[in-house]
């Protein structure tokens, strides 16, 4: 029986694991996953890294599906607990959630890695695919706006996007090293696949690209670069893309996604809304990108794995 050939893919919090979960379902233990870090923030003390948790708890059936972040079945004692005491509470932190932020900052406060660490995670939830973060070394996204530069959680959670966001900086991304695993994949010329989730260019995708080699490691991958398109219909159909995009002087479209990736893209996988864009996108084609439920997960995961064979067959 022949080997489930490796894919690759990089990808975000929320929005990027509905499409990890199809991949995972389809592939398991031939996928790995390289998850943004430079949302992590340290807060009460904790090391947090929601997209890691967020990526791990989706593919371990752990995810809260109301939220798509923090667990499934979850309570909140400790943090009314923490409104009492008059501590910061912006931040929601469930009280089982809390276990793993705690247990990671105990294992990197004794010398392990992020990687150990996430690896450990992933084995405990009994996960086949790797999880890897970007980088064992801190970055972390800085949102300049309108009022000043806030750390990316402050931005996000606690100002709720609304300051109108000039531009963004990942701070520590020249100096820290890619995972190696994730170099080592890019130039592998058995690897099936390089997917792009479908989660923000600027917030998600960008920290990885930010860091040294990366961008010019894609461009040289003897594997096809598939990208879904997160904007759908010429709106983001969850979270702040659509007005970063706006407040970047960018237009709102599948078209500015293609333009962001083109130095390596093969294929841009376009919402079936934006069909009329592919005819002025060369490579792009349509699917249903939207992800309700599981099996949307697994049908776009499909078409990303199809897509990236087309590409491989035509460059023969
Ligand atoms: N997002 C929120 O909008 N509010 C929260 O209070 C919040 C808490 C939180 C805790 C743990 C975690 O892993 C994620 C959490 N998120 C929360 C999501 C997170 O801020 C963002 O989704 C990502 O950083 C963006 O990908």
């Amino acid at each position: 029986m022949s080997e489930t050939p490796r894919v690759l893919a990089l990808c975000g919090g929320v929005g990027g694991a509905k499409l990890a979960l199809g991949l995972y379902r389809l592939l398991g233990p031939a996928l790995t996953l390289v998850v943004n870090t430079g949302d992590d923030f340290t807060h009460l003390g904790l090391r947090i890294c929601p997209d890691l948790d967020t990526v791990t708890y989706t593919l371990a059936d752990r995810v809260n599906p109301e939220t798509g972040w923090g667990r499934a079945d979850d309570s909140g004692r400790f943090m009314a607990a923490v409104t009492e005491l008059g501590g910061e509470d912006w931040f929601f932190l469930g009280d089982r959630d809390l276990a793993l932020h705690v247990e990671r900052t105990r294992r990197l406060a004794a010398g392990e890695s992020l990687s150990a660490v996430t690896a450990a995670v992933a084995a405990a939830f009994g996960i086949a695919a790797r999880v890897l973060p970007m980088s064992d070394q801190p970055v972390a996204t800085q949102v300049e706006t309108d009022t000043g530069i806030l750390a990316f959680q402050h931005y996000f959670v606690r100002e709720r996007c609304r300051p109108s966001l000039r531009a963004l900086h990942y701070q520590g991304a020249a100096q820290a090293a890619p995972h190696p695993e994730l170099l080592a994949a890019l130039a592998d010329p058995a690897l099936a696949a390089i997917v792009i989730c479908p989660s923000n260019p600027w917030l998600s995708i960008d920290p990885l690209l930010a860091l040294p080699g990366v961008r010019a490691a894609l461009a040289a991958a003897p594997a096809p670069v598939v990208a879904v398109s997160p904007i759908v219909g010429g709106q983001a159909l969850k979270g702040p893309t659509a007005k970063i995009m706006a407040e970047l002087g960018l237009e709102v479209s599948a078209r500015t996604i293609a333009a962001h990736y083109r130095d390596f893209l093969d294929c841009l996988l376009l919402d079936c809304s934006d069909g009329a864009l592919a005819a002025d996108l060369p490579g792009s084609r349509v699917a249903a990108t939207v992800m309700g439920s599981e099996a949307d997960k697994v049908a776009l995961a499909r078409a990303v794995l199809e897509a990236a064979r087309d590409c491989r067959n035509r460059s023969g």
